[in-house]
């Protein structure tokens, strides 16, 4: 049987605590995969990480024969990071799949199976990891980030409107590598044009605008299991959010 790609494009800053476990994780999962007709391949993009994360990633790459690293010389942000992971993904010109997801360890590897099992029965174009379905389940995070999450919901889906979606930032997708070069031809490569974090709400909106289908399922966010400290600017991060809604 001929073989789908499957990429998982993981964006790392300063993540020298989790990208080993977080390759491991998936490497564990490499079997299961390949007997359901999909080829695990790594893209680790190193945004100008100021820790040991490109070391790390250079070792396991030594070890694993699927890992590509890409490196930004300095930190670029989010958004910058899925452009550069995206676009070699997208010219590799393989039939697949692409999923992005935090690499803190947050996001466990085995919802793939979910994720592509429903992509295929239901021939959608992207799928999320949602916080917001029955069954899903927020652990570790402080009651404050969670509001703030929450809030973040309700602000998109009054205003987005994107059918069938609740979890318009949660960094854990799966995309058809097809959608994606759709997209990437259209925007020049640049899939994103927003740097923050709020570009995962830029990307979902330009799957939709593309009349490419979208649906979820449910997931639970572990963030106990994150190694380090938090990264994430929340006040910068909202602002960005809200100037971006404006725009779009
Ligand atoms: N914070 C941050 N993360 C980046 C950047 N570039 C790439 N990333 C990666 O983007 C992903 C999401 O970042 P996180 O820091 O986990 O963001 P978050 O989950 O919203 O917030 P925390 O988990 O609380 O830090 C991780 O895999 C990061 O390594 C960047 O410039 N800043
Ligand atoms: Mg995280």
């Amino acid at each position: 049987m001929n073989k789908d790609t499957l990429y998982v494009v993981l964006p790392c800053y300063n993540e020298e605590d989790n990208i080993e476990n977080l390759i491991k994780a998936w490497n564990m999962e490499e079997r299961k995969l390949f007997e359901k007709g999909l080829l695990l391949k790594f893209v680790i993009v190193d945004d100008g990480s100021g820790d040991n994360t490109l070391n790390i990633a250079e070792r396991l790459k030594k070890s694993y024969s699927n890992i590509t690293i890409l490196k930004h010389k300095e930190n670029k942000g989010l958004g910058e990071a899925i452009n550069t992971g995206i676009s070699y993904a997208v010219s590799q010109e393989e039939k697949g799949y692409l999923c992005i997801m935090d690499s803190d360890m947050t996001h466990e590897p085995y919802y793939i199976f979910s994720m592509v099992n429903k992509l295929k029965k239901e021939k959608l174009h992207c799928v999320i990891a949602s916080r917001y379905r029955k069954g899903s389940k927020i652990e570790g995070l402080s009651l404050y980030r969670k509001l703030l999450s929450y809030g973040a919901r309700i602000v998109y889906t009054l205003t987005l409107r994107i059918p069938n979606v609740r979890d318009y930032t949660c960094g854990y997708r799966l995309y058809t590598l097809e959608s994606l070069r759709t997209l990437s031809e259209k925007h020049g490569g640049k899939l994103v044009a927003e740097k923050g974090f709020a570009c995962m709400m830029e990307l979902l909106v330009r799957i939709n605008n593309e009349g490419f289908k979208i649906a979820e399922v449910p997931f639970v966010l572990k963030y106990q299991l994150k190694g380090g400290a938090s990264k994430m600017n929340v006040w910068r991060t909202v602002s960005r959010s809200l100037i971006l809604l404006a725009r779009l």
